[in-house]
């Protein structure tokens, strides 16, 4: 008997073996922001340009009406539940009193000198339940230690430690690849083995973003599109900071380390805010557009909105965010899989907890495991009765790797099969666009995987617009 139980007790903890590399926990964390707010805002909002010279007068930074908690109300209904902030972008301008240098907040009239941006803003995330994140630009064209080896890594690393000590929890480091010194320009090689230990010994739980990870990479452009093709591996070795990677974009099938992509967009032409730019802000269309785009190929979206002088965000791009934010909850609200029958190829070990209807059950945390041996398979939903969809949704339990390679979505109509859509990785989420079809069943095959097949989620919808 208690023999029995023993077996009973290992067989329903035994699951199939996660497929290396897997998310870490601030990872896995990362991947449900989906969507969160880039903010650049600093001394470029004043004199109208996107790269200052670091000759820039403290003193012309001078919000007029500074208010974070009117950003935070917009970011809310957009959805955008993290914030990251320029703390300090390539001019060297400080958004904070940084005890390292002048070139702050804290020689401008604004608040009497007495400012700090970056408090305000961490006090306003807090305030509406957000994160908050920081950007602080390696490249610095003020810092005379700038070029100058260790000098100016000690430098930034005490900025960087003030910013991680007295700001409260910081969910995500940007670091900034981009320097545009040119071939006679200064020259500094980063330490970026000790500017990583930092974040890790003082933050934990942030996650680092850069060209190469080592949490999040970059996805290669800033039109915050990632590939059809999009695999959370890489391998680092082969990645350069500040250099051109090929295969940044998709990924790397055969890479050691997790590292999913990121995808960083401004709402407006520019990365900071100029009002000639008013009329030029995104519109919700081509949110919903990127959001698929991103978000939908298995990467995050990074949407930078950034404040204009008076230190509040413009009315259109309020508008487009909330506009943006009210299509997204209502293109999802429905979908017409959950619950419904499913059958498959087969089940990992006969065991009914990996069966076909944990990927329809609606709970992120069950899934359909296919044998295990095989490498390929089958998932059929049938919905009891015809349903008018366009959009197809996939997601992989990532916690035990990412598998599916190749796949293809098929719908019957009655008797007749016809093939929606078809594509290689699907990782934390994939959302796949159709014309409007009618359906009552919807069977996903899944081609080629690196490892037996598992899917956490088979879910369709109606979403009613398509680029
Ligand atoms: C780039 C920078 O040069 C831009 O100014 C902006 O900050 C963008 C997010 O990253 O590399």
């Amino acid at each position: 008997m208690v023999g029995w139980m023993l077996l009973a007790t290992l067989q329903a903890a035994e699951e199939p073996q996660p497929v290396p590399p897997v998310p870490s926990e601030r990872q896995l964390a990362w991947h449900r922001w989906e969507t969160y707010a880039f903010v650049h805002f600093g001394i470029n909002t004043f004199t109208g340009r996107e790269w200052g010279d670091g000759k820039e007068d403290p003193r012309l930074f001078q919000p007029t009406d500074f208010d974070p908690d009117q950003w935070m109300a917009a970011f809310r209904a957009a959805g955008l539940r993290t914030v990251i902030l320029t703390a300090k972008h390539h001019d060297g301008f400080c958004l904070w009193p940084s005890r390292r240098t002048t070139h702050s907040v804290a020689g401008s009239p604004w608040r009497g000198g007495k400012g700090d941006v970056v408090r305000e803003v961490a006090e306003a995330c807090r305030r509406a339940g957000l994160r908050f994140g920081i950007y602080l630009s390696p490249w610095d064209r003020h810092e005379p230690t700038y070029g100058r080896g260790k000098a100016y890594n000690d430098f930034y690393i005490s900025q960087l430690t003030e910013l991680l000590t007295q700001y409260g929890p910081i969910a995500e480091v940007w670091f900034d690849g981009a320097c545009g010194e040119g071939p006679n320009g200064k020259r500094q090689e980063y330490d970026w083995r000790r500017i990583r230990a930092t974040v890790r010994r003082l933050q934990p739980q942030a996650v680092m973003f850069s060209d190469a990870g080592p949490d999040v990479r970059w996805i290669g452009n800033e039109s915050g599109v990632a590939d059809e093709t999009n695999w959370c591996l890489l391998e680092p070795s082969r990645m350069r900071i500040g250099q051109p990677n090929p295969g940044q974009t998709q990924g790397h099938p055969d890479g050691s380390q997790w590292v999913p992509g990121e995808c960083d967009v401004s709402i407006r032409p520019g990365w900071f805010h100029h009002p000639e730019e008013d009329a030029k802000v995104k519109t919700p269309d081509e949110l919903v557009e990127l959001y698929f785009r991103s978000v939908g190929r298995g990467a995050s979206l990074l949407l930078n909105v950034p404040p204009d002088r008076r230190g509040r965000l413009a009315d259109p791009d309020v508008a487009s965010l909330m506009e943006f934010g009210r299509r997204i909850r209502s293109m999802f609200r429905e979908d017409v899989l959950r619950g419904s029958r499913a059958t498959a190829s087969g089940v990992w070990r006969g065991r009914d907890r990996f069966g076909p209807d944990k990927a329809t059950d609606g709970d992120e945390g069950t899934y359909w495991a296919a044998d295990e041996a095989a490498r390929s398979g089958w998932l059929e939903a049938d919905l009891g009765r015809e349903r008018t969809i366009d959009c197809v949704e996939i997601r992989e339990p990532i916690r035990l790797g990412q598998r599916v390679a190749r796949f293809r979505v098929s719908v019957a109509s009655g008797a007749a099969w016809r093939t929606v859509a078809e594509g290689t990785t699907v990782g934390p989420r994939r959302l796949l666009r159709f014309d409007p079809v009618s359906a009552s069943r919807v069977r996903l095959e899944v081609l080629e995987a690196r490892g037996c097949p598992l899917i956490q989620d088979l879910r369709a919808y109606r979403v009613g617009q398509r680029e």
